[in-house]
């Protein structure tokens, strides 16, 4: 009998993160595509564009005009998903029926006055504009009594469902913690039980040895493709030290951070020479008033391409039924990304 490869046979791997588990077919790439073939979003965008809802001086949907804003842009989403004042209501009929009131509140950022520009166009100046907001935000947002937790997060590409090429992200705070970091809040808490560091902490320093995943790396972040990666070129960003929150960065790891932002994003681009859709978010502790030092920051990345700029993976069919699915495994998708020229393709 041949010996078990990562490359060759079909395997699951443990989101630790998580506890969820993922099965990856590494020979399945070998397979013909004959389904939907999508087509690149045009790329060609002016640096205003006067219909545009997010560019500076104009009129949102919402009837509110956007001031002459010079970097980074914040505003109350104008059809907010959470709202702070609803009455409070429990609603429960026996075990099967329950209920229950959410209050909360959406925001709208804009990365740029540019109409035109992505994350990895922007300097690494101008993107640590963005992590400074989110960082207040954070802060301010959690402050309320009624907001425990805060979810800064990035919808990029209209395949992804983004309303507007703009570059732009949300945040919604709310008084549940939502499903995926309260399912990190377990895990993250059962192994500093258990170990006295974070499960992020000892993980990156795992990766960094083997170097096999790892995307970049600066002073104080790395970005890496997880062991456990369930999109074809998912990624994470993860701090070195472990910390809790974007607010616990000092100046320095601001800057590093927006620095492991574009670049790992410029890798992106330049995988399929596209502005490469996803969807990607921060998760950190809940702003409940208590230290969580189980928590350890860390930004998501889901982009949803596969094998070029029009073939889109879709989590359906078992992904939906059973089991989240990959083809390529995480070693591959890292190296892909690695090997690619470090200079955004459009400054060629
Ligand atoms: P996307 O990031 O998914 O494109 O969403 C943009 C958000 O912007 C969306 O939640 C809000 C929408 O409600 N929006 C406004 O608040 N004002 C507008 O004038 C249009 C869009
Ligand atoms: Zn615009």
């Amino acid at each position: 009998m041949e010996q078990f490869e990562f490359t060759e046979h079909s395997h699951r791997r443990y989101n630790p993160l998580t506890g969820d588990w993922v099965l990856v077919s590494p020979h399945r790439t070998k397979r013909p595509w004959q389904g939907k073939v999508e087509k690149p979003a045009i790329e060609k965008r002016p640096k205003y564009d006067e219909k545009c809802y997010l560019c500076p001086g104009n009129e949102r949907a919402g009837g509110h005009n956007n001031p002459e804003y010079k970097d980074v842009f914040v505003f109350q989403n104008d059809f907010s998903a959470l709202v702070p004042d609803i009455p409070e209501g429990n609603y429960s009929n026996g075990e099967l029926f329950k209920a229950e009131s959410e209050r909360g509140f959406c925001k709208v950022i804009c990365f740029s006055p540019r109409h035109d520009l992505t994350i990895p166009e922007m300097e690494v100046t101008d993107i640590r504009k963005v992590v400074d907001l989110w960082c207040n935000e954070y802060q301010e947002i959690g402050a309320l009594n009624y907001i425990i937790h805060v979810q800064i997060f990035e919808n990029k590409g209209d395949i992804m469902g983004c309303s507007n090429p703009h570059p732009h992200g949300q945040i919604w705070g709310q008084y549940s913690v939502p499903v995926e970091p309260a399912k990190e809040a377990v895990m993250q808490k059962a192994y500093f039980d258990k170990h006295g560091k974070t499960l992020l902490e000892d993980y990156v320093a795992e990766e960094l040895k083997s170097g096999e995943r790892i995307l970049v790396e600066n002073e104080h972040f790395v970005a890496l493709v997880p062991f456990w990666a369930t999109w074809p070129f998912e990624a994470m960003i993860v701090s070195k030290r472990a910390v809790a929150s974007i607010s616990q960065l000092s100046d320095e790891e601001r800057t590093a951070l927006a620095d492991a932002y574009k670049k790992l994003t410029v890798m992106y681009d330049n995988l399929f020479e596209v502005s490469f859709p996803y969807s990607a978010g921060i998760h950190q502790a809940p702003t409940d008033g208590q230290e969580h030092p189980e928590w350890h920051l860390h930004m998501h990345f889901y982009p949803p391409l596969l094998r070029s700029a029009t073939v889109k993976k879709f989590m359906v069919g078992y992904e939906m039924m059973a089991n989240a699915q990959r083809d390529i495994t995480a070693e591959q998708a890292a190296q892909r990304l690695r090997d690619l020229p470090t200079v955004h393709y459009k400054a060629k």
